[in-house]
């Protein structure tokens, strides 16, 4: 199954809506889905400085271990974590955050140039998923791959003066902070610390980036900026708007409102290493709230394994009391959901469990 070459609909720039005075009835959610401010709390995801983590020799073994143990902690607790002090310069997070935004204050007809299908995703895009008629997400997007090697083209990328050489270090850069993640994450659950990167398929993982626009919406208590979803890959780091809030991550049945560190990422896990991990760590559901008075920008990372390799519990982590919880699946096959149905909570990963007993 392959995704269709068009949308169903023509596309709706919801950037061209954000001035009007109410939210067109494409994006009023259902009562259920909509943002609700009963348990307003001051939790926050925990924040872990991954300094000590960032060289391999002469670094304090105490700290290394403690810093290990916090991640471990958070990818098992709450499948979500900040980290700062993480080696990736703040100029160049600043950089691309302004390249980004620069982008998304083209006049229309030149970021139109930069339309993208459902095909590929690559380029300017308003919508996940294909199904008429759906209820949509209040953003706009541009999508572009780092790795492979082989879908990288420079040509989908937007032409903005030095913008594809920020845009390609901050790959470079986040591709190198991924694989100190992945090291920790392996050595975590008792693995070599190349473990999971192997399984991810060595040097030929995907890499690609996501750059999510929620313009100012007229009626935010209607509608979402994104969402409720589980990341179908590897891992994802986010980087987002320090002063406007908007994510929201699931924790015992309430959402808790992120307060991004400045300069931070944030980091989470996404349904293949759920998958890899047997549940040991979990991909926790997500979504996006949009503001009355601010736009937001957040650019998410999106770290999968080589795309056609099957991905399954490893044997390490498979026992008579803990059976294997997933069958293989290629990543090919398993994002093929998102592109066609958009995001729907959990459903995708709780949907291919096997059956027990
Ligand atoms: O904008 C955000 O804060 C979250 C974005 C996100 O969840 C995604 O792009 O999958």
């Amino acid at each position: 199954m392959n995704c269709p070459q068009d949308w169903p609909e023509p596309i709706v720039r919801v950037q061209s809506l954000s001035e009007n005075g109410v939210v067109p009835d494409r994006y009023i959610k259902p009562p259920t889905e909509r943002p609700s401010s009963d348990h307003p709390t001051d939790a926050n995801i925990p924040i872990i400085d991954f300094q000590p983590l960032l060289s391999s020799d002469n670094g304090d073994d105490g700290l290394r271990a403690a810093t290990l143990a916090k991640i471990s902690e958070a990818c098992r607790e709450w499948g979500f974590f900040q980290i700062v002090n993480h080696g990736v310069s703040p100029e160049l997070l600043d950089q691309t955050q302004k390249v980004w935004r620069e982008f998304f204050h083209l006049p229309m007809e030149m970021k139109q140039a930069y339309a993208n299908s459902p095909k590929t995703y690559e380029g300017y895009g308003s919508r996940l998923g294909v199904e008429k008629g759906a209820i949509l997400d209040w953003s706009d997007y541009y999508f572009l791959h780092f790795l492979p090697f082989c879908l990288k083209d420079y040509n989908k990328w937007p032409s903005i003066p030095d913008g594809r050489e920020v845009i390609d270090e901050y790959g470079r850069e986040v591709v190198k902070l991924c694989g100190r993640l992945m090291k920790a994450l392996s050595l975590n659950i008792g693995l070599e610390e190349d473990f999971l990167q192997n399984k991810f398929g060595g040097q030929d993982i995907g890499a690609c980036l996501r750059v999510n626009f929620y313009p100012k919406c007229p009626q935010p208590d209607l509608t979402l900026g994104l969402s409720s979803h589980s990341d179908p890959g590897g891992m994802t780091l986010l980087l987002c708007d320090e002063h406007v809030a908007g994510l929201q991550v699931r924790k015992d049945n309430s959402w808790i409102t992120v307060k991004p560190a400045p300069h931070a990422f944030i980091v989470n896990i996404g349904d293949q290493i759920q998958v890899l991990s047997n549940a040991m760590y979990k991909s926790v559901e997500h979504r996006v709230l949009v503001n009355p008075a601010k736009e937001r920008l957040s650019l998410a990372f999106f770290y999968n394994p080589k795309s056609d390799i099957p991905i399954e519990p490893v044997k390490e982590l498979v026992t008579e009391d803990r059976p294997a919880l997933y069958p293989p699946k290629t990543f090919d096959e398993y994002r093929l959901y998102i592109r066609m149905r958009g995001p729907k909570g959990k459903s995708q990963v709780d949907s291919i469990k096997c059956p027990r007993g």
